[in-house]
């Protein structure tokens, strides 16, 4: 039998910041609900966790890239509502904040749970703030908690 290494769920004395921007707020206020839901239900408590807001999606990268480097979190939770409109912004946005975020967590190889929503649509966004696709905010967090036991699990990083 092959030895699986795997992460649990726990959140217990786990230290966790979540990283949410304000643009398009009113769906990005769910997902931070559905992020903080998601990691109180799983054993973390409120002063192990830390809330920060930043303007908007672009500024996702940089603000989850500080923070890694801090080494202060066991995980980070990203999250931010993309919404199309009808110039290239939204592409070239969304383009920066995922390849942003995914350094970030391979810089400092830090769990990172990724909840930014990138939709066509208002109505395809709401589905993914907590209505028929479920909440993505709240599924990051699950991610970002079972990727850091994960490292626990594995052990100590050694040189680069
Ligand atoms: N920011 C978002 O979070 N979502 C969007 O849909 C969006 N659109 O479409 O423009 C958006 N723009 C703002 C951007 O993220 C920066 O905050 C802004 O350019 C200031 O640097």
């Amino acid at each position: 039998m092959p030895r699986i290494v795997e992460g649990s769920f726990d959140a217990r004395g786990l230290k966790v910041a979540v990283v949410v921007s304000r643009f398009n707020n009113f769906i990005s206020e769910r997902l931070l609900e559905g992020a903080l839901d998601a990691l109180v239900r799983h054993g973390a408590l409120d002063e192990d966790l830390q809330v920060v807001r930043v303007p908007g999606a672009f500024e996702l990268p940089a603000v989850a890239r500080h923070l890694a480097a801090m080494g202060k979190h066991d995980a980070i939770v990203v999250l931010g509502t993309l919404i199309r409109g009808g110039t290239s912004h939204f592409d070239l946005i969304a383009a920066e904040v995922f390849k942003g975020v995914a350094a970030a967590a391979m810089e400092h190889r830090v769990a990172i749970g990724m909840g930014v929503i990138t939709a066509e649509t208002l109505e395809q966004a709401i589905e993914r703030g907590g209505s028929k696709m479920g909440n993505k905010g709240f599924d990051a967090a699950v991610a970002a908690l079972e990727l850091a036991n994960l490292y626990r699990q594995l052990g100590p990083r050694t040189a680069p």
